[in-house]
């Protein structure tokens, strides 16, 4: 018998033995192997769906918590055209929370499960979303670097072993390609605009950049997801290599907005033709996921408050779904 298993939040848990044959996990990795996509039907070794439960539903919601920053700006957008490109963004990460909820839901866990774990601190989301929102150029900076970041992760994720998460990541990347350009273009409008303006966007790069590195999470000897997730190819790249494919798109279009990546150690290796760069402060990023970074206590208080406040439309839902239920049965 196979012998590992792991908890609700797809943590390792040996003390609970999985029910799969070494057989039936053989049959499933050839599957994996053979570039076959697993459907929610379909058999599948509890920790490969747990791993999926635990991602698919974090990445929720970080789709929706990160609503909270760029929401921020909505009222202070500095044009109605600004404000109504921000307005579709925002959406757009709601929309993406949904197709991501309803992916996790396939694998047999409720909505009302993700959500409830989320608030008791359970699960996770993104540390980036734990940043603040200071100035108009943030909003320019998150979409050319956190959309940025999110497209480099995401865009293999289309190639996710898993069909519900794999299709749901195409809309996915196509919007947050729309993002992260409305995001550089802001950034082009603000570094040809007065010396104000350009000091605006080089002070959200510098605030911006190392927190959007630590986004493709640790390095990789401190992944501890990652080699099982890369034999299930839910992962087809480590979180160092998608890092490094990063900073090596992103560096040339800090220079040709005439910006300076705020890392004296940043050089182009002619050899390797890789950008080198100086350490990742892992500190702040581990207690930024502890729950310790500057907004994590804002956004939790933010996201428990439209829960609440949007109780009575779950319950209204629920009656009326009832009485539908009831009407049906009695026809
Ligand atoms: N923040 O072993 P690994 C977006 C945790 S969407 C917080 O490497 P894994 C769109 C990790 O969960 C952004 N926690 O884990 C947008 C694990 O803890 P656990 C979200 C992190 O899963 C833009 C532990 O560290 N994208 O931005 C982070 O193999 C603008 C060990 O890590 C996704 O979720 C982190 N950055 O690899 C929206 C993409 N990194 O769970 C609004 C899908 C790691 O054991 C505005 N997710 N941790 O308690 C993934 O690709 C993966 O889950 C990784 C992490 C790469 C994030």
């Amino acid at each position: 018998m196979y012998t590992q298993g792991l908890d609700q939040a797809g943590k390792s848990d040996p003390a609970k033995p999985g029910p799969e044959t070494r057989e039936q996990l053989d049959a499933f990795q050839t599957r994996i192997d053979a570039e076959e996509k697993i459907e929610a039907k379909d058999w599948m070794p509890e920790a490969y769906r747990r791993t999926l439960v635990r991602q698919i539903s974090q990445h929720a919601h970080s789709e929706i918590i990160g609503m909270q920053p760029e929401g921020n700006w909505l009222t202070r957008a500095p044009s109605l055209k600004r404000k109504a490109i921000l307005l579709a963004k925002v959406q757009d990460e709601a929309g993406h929370g949904l197709y991501l909820y309803s992916a996790a839901e396939t694998l047999g866990v409720s909505r009302d499960q993700m959500v409830a774990d989320l608030l008791s601190g359970k699960a996770k989301y993104s540390s980036i979303f734990n940043y603040p929102t200071l100035s108009w150029a943030d909003i320019g900076a998150i979409g050319w670097l956190v959309d940025g970041a999110a497209i480099m992760n995401q865009i293999p994720l289309c190639r996710c072993s898993y069909g519900p998460y794999s299709r749901a990541m195409i809309r996915v990347c196509k919007e947050e390609s729309f993002h992260q350009r409305q995001g550089y273009e802001i950034m082009l409008t603000l570094c040809g605009g007065t010396a104000e303006q350009k000091a605006m966007a080089q002070d959200a790069l510098n605030r911006f950049w190392w927190p959007s590195l630590m986004m493709f999470g640790p390095n990789d000897a401190n992944s501890t997801h990652s080699a099982q997730s890369m034999a299930w190819k839910i992962k087809r790249f480590s979180n160092d290599e998608l890092r490094q494919k990063f900073i090596d798109v992103t560096v040339p279009q800090a220079e040709f907005l005439g910006l300076t990546v705020p890392d004296d150690e940043l050089r182009y290796n002619e050899e390797t033709e890789h950008y080198e760069h100086s350490d990742i402060d892992w500190q702040e990023f581990f207690d930024v996921i502890a729950g310790n970074g500057p907004c994590n206590k804002q956004r939790m208080e933010k996201r428990r408050k439209a829960q609440d406040d949007g109780a009575w439309v779950r319950e209204a839902a629920r009656v009326y779904a009832e009485k539908k239920a009831a009407a049906s049965a009695a026809a």
